[in-house]
């Protein structure tokens, strides 16, 4: 028995009612939602339709139950913060599970899960777990309604913080209702914050459970999320489903799910080209996609600034879409001097979660201003001044906006664009030079499975400290990734593969000082890299790749940047990286394609004639 009793009454119930198709395909989600209800126990079932009036009404509840505080209207229109749990403030990848058949298809990288194990384990998880809450039923679309790239979901969550992200992130409401009824496939995901209430029992800003699981069910298209609200945790939508679930899509379709960023760079002649970039998390992705190049004549438009969805089309090249429709961005170090954009897009209708607030009712965190205001709550509720010794704002702060508003955002973003580079980087304080250009597809592939890079506050672990995070995808990778590298060799066999580029904006001089200056001044790069591939700008063989013989200087303010240093290639340094990237492969057995292989052997021999 499903039926559901309203504790209570909220700005809500004017909204939110059951739609209703004649279809089997409706017939199939409603059943789904009451298996659900039936195991969750929720005292209501909200549907969300979509609407202005819903989402005021969703924000209003959240700000009476003490889960949001709504920024100075004057200052911040339509803003609010959200200040988290502190024990949930990040992606934990130590609790993240691919729930594959066979170990072997989740591979090294992954925490394995047995299925069966994992559903019982879940079930008795999400037994009662909405007690005395709401559920939510989040349809939506990932890339534009009906689109020929998009795929949909729905996502049942307790959470009402995590419906009005994905209200932002993605495209919600009964138009993909509409769409699921007329029998579109779409992906199921449940996501649970894990604090039943007992009758009479007070709430907390943000509810939340000690025992935290996010697991995928890749053979069955299903994700189930338990005990945490934040971000990548909790927005089923994106790394859960855009990047884990669609990549094994991807494999078995033919196409690729990546963590990169998309932009469209316009030349000073006028010419267009798109470029895409996998950094990993906190390394630079929003930043470059919102690029405003210091170079003048050169112009940059944003079209998605995390995941891309990239498909060969019938001209031979490949094809990206951003799936998302908003930014889900890292607050700490945006300001006018890195990104202005950023600044811009974000005076109004804001979402941020752990950063500071000011007294006046508006947000602060570090890098907005030079200066820190001398009073602000923090991001955990206290008292700060710029003497307290911490910083004001969460490391992994967030802010979450539309992406239609940013000013920098393509007239034409949720069109599909074709792709002429595609850059791997990350945060490498040695070796790896400022921008270096891979030889083809397979060598650049080679460069996308080495990437190294270190470790940020966006997951749990020692800021820092240097992992293996191949193509930025470590922790988003849905499969083994040494097939998920020979899925990468076989894209390349489109007539007109996009040329590939390792970048680094974080090399570090012997002062331990960043050696590029970087934000705006990356236009400088992104440049070079045009013109190498309208095959305009020369450059010189090394035994890593192509180093650029000139890179343009004009304009830049002094300190003029240490050129030697950037593009130092230490023979020794690399000798020591081929041995560990042999380490990284052997971890994955025969699997790792023999392409890689030798693009591994051959890099050992460009070193050693060196
Ligand atoms: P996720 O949203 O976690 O995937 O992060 P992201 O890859 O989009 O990173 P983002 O652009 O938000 O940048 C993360 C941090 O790196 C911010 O603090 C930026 O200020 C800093 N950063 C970005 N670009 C540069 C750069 O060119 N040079 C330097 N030194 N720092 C940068
Ligand atoms: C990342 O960590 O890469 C993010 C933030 O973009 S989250 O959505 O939490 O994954
Ligand atoms: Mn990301």
């Amino acid at each position: 028995d499903t039926t559901i009793t309203t504790a209570h009454t909220s700005r809500l119930d004017a909204y939110g009612a059951q739609p209703s198709y004649d279809t089997d395909a409706f017939a199939e989600l409603v059943a789904w939602v009451e298996r659900t209800a039936a195991l969750t126990r929720p005292d209501r079932i909200h549907w969300v339709d979509g609407s202005d009036g819903e989402r005021a009404a969703l924000l209003q509840d959240m700000v009476d139950a003490g889960t949001l505080i709504r920024l100075n209207e004057d200052k911040r229109p339509g803003s609010y913060l959200a200040r988290s749990d502190e024990r949930d403030v990040a992606r934990l990848e130590s609790r993240t599970f691919i729930a594959s058949e066979r170990p072997i298809d989740a591979g090294p990288t992954n925490n394995w899960a047995d299925p069966s194990e994992m559903r019982e384990t879940l079930a008795g998880l999400f037994d009662g777990s909405m007690r005395g809450r709401t559920m939510f039923v989040v349809p939506f679309s990932m890339g534009k309604l009906g689109g020929p790239i998009s795929q949909l979901g729905v996502q049942i969550t307790d959470s009402p913080y995590a419906v009005a992200s994905i209200a932002i992130m993605t495209r919600v409401g009964s138009a993909v209702t509409e769409l699921i009824a007329g029998g579109a496939s779409w992906v199921r995901t449940v996501h649970s914050v894990g604090a039943p209430l007992e009758a009479g029992e007070p709430d907390v800003p943000w509810p939340s459970n000690d025992e935290k699981y996010i697991v995928h069910f890749p053979d069955t298209l299903e994700v189930a999320s338990f005990g945490s609200g934040y971000g990548g945790n909790a927005i089923l939508a994106k790394k859960c489903f855009a990047l884990r679930i669609a990549s094994v899509l991807g494999r078995d379709e033919g196409w690729m799910a990546e963590h990169m960023l998309l932009i469209r760079v316009i030349s000073p002649e006028g010419r267009a080209l798109h470029v895409a970039a996998a950094f990993p998390s906190a390394c630079g992705k929003t930043n470059l996609a919102m690029l405003r190049p210091t170079l003048p004549g050169w112009t940059v438009q944003t079209i998605g600034d995390d995941i891309a969805w990239i498909r060969p089309g019938a001209d031979g090249r490949l094809y990206a879409i951003n799936p998302e429709a908003g930014f889900f961005g890292v607050a700490p170090g945006t300001g006018p001097a890195t990104n202005v954009t950023a600044v811009d897009t974000l005076r109004r209708d804001v979402l941020f979660t752990n950063v500071a607030l000011t007294d006046d009712g508006d947000v602060w965190w570090e890098g907005l201003t030079d200066e820190a205001p001398a009073h602000l709550i923090d991001w955990r509720g206290d008292d700060w001044t710029p003497d307290s010794g911490r910083p004001a704002a969460h490391p992994n702060s967030r802010f979450t906006v539309s992406a239609a508003q940013a000013p920098s955002i393509a007239p034409d973003w949720e069109e599909a664009v074709p792709l002429d580079a595609i850059l791997f980087g990350g945060r490498r304080a040695s070796n790896v030079p400022l921008v270096v250009e891979a030889f083809d597809w397979n060598h650049g592939v080679f460069m996308g499975s080495t990437i190294s890079s270190e470790r940020t506050a966006a997951a749990e672990g020692t800021v820092g400290e240097l992992r293996r995070d191949p193509f930025a995808m470590m922790p988003f990778c849905g499969y083994n990734m040494a097939d998920y590298f020979a899925h990468w060799v076989s894209m390349g066999e489109v007539t007109a593969p996009p040329a590939i580029f390792q970048v680094n904006w974080f090399r570090k001089g012997r002062d331990g000082r960043f050696l590029w200056p970087g934000f705006g001044e990356n236009a400088r790069v992104i440049e070079w890299v045009i013109r190498r591939i309208e095959g305009a700008a020369p450059a010189v063989d090394s035994a890593i790749g192509r180093l650029p013989v000139e890179l343009n200087l004009a304009g830049l303010d002094a300190p003029q940047p240490d050129l030697d240093a950037l593009f130092a290639v230490d023979g020794d340094g690399w000798l020591a990286e081929a041995e560990l990237t042999e380490e990284f492969y052997d971890t994955f057995g025969e699997r790792i394609p023999e392409e890689l292989r030798a693009q591994l052997a051959a890099l050992r021999a460009r070193l050693a004639a060196a």
